[in-house]
């Protein structure tokens, strides 16, 4: 039998959690689910790099306080790797909004709101297998398929 292939992911651990210390947390819980990373990197994001990776979200009202969070401080920029490492790493995530967010998942047992003008959530994730292999290109040029 024939195991399907590992998928990729890539995961941005996001400046209020870098700042909050808790990169450690939310790597942990992704290796303890299972899934290995397979590059790892602590980095500042450009505007040009943001605009590229939220291509999606550049002309949205948010789109300033995107960039203000995200350029606030380091990011951990991190690929993982698995069978259905996206399904699997969204759902330990858990929705947008870190209040509404279930207990167990990292946005609903360590985020809250802040009163900030966008939404810090402390983590993102690829939300498919072709959006991770365009992210991954962007953030990690060198593994670029
Ligand atoms: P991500 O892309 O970061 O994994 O998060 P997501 O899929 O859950 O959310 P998405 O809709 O892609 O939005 C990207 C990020 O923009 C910020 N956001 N703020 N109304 C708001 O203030 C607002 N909406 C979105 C969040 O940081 C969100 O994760
Ligand atoms: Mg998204």
């Amino acid at each position: 039998m024939t195991a399907t292939a590992p998928g990729r992911i890539l995961i941005l651990i996001k400046p209020d959690a870098v700042t909050r210390r808790l990169t450690g947390e939310i790597l942990r819980r992704i290796e303890a689910k299972g899934y290995g990373l397979t590059a790892l990197r602590v980095t500042t994001p450009t505007p040009e790099l943001l605009a590229e990776h939220y291509a999606e979200h550049v002309d949205k009202p948010f789109y300033p306080g995107i960039v203000e969070y995200m350029t606030s401080g380091p990011v951990v920029a991190a690929v993982a790797e698995g069978q259905r490492v996206v399904e699997g790493v969204r759902s330990l995530m858990g929705p947008t909004d870190p209040t509404a967010a279930a207990p167990g998942t990292i946005r609903g047992d360590l985020g809250r709101d802040w009163g900030t003008a966008v939404i810090e959530n402390l983590v993102h994730g690829s939300d498919s297998d072709d959006s991770a292999e365009r992210e991954i290109a962007i953030w990690f040029p060198e593994l670029a398929r």
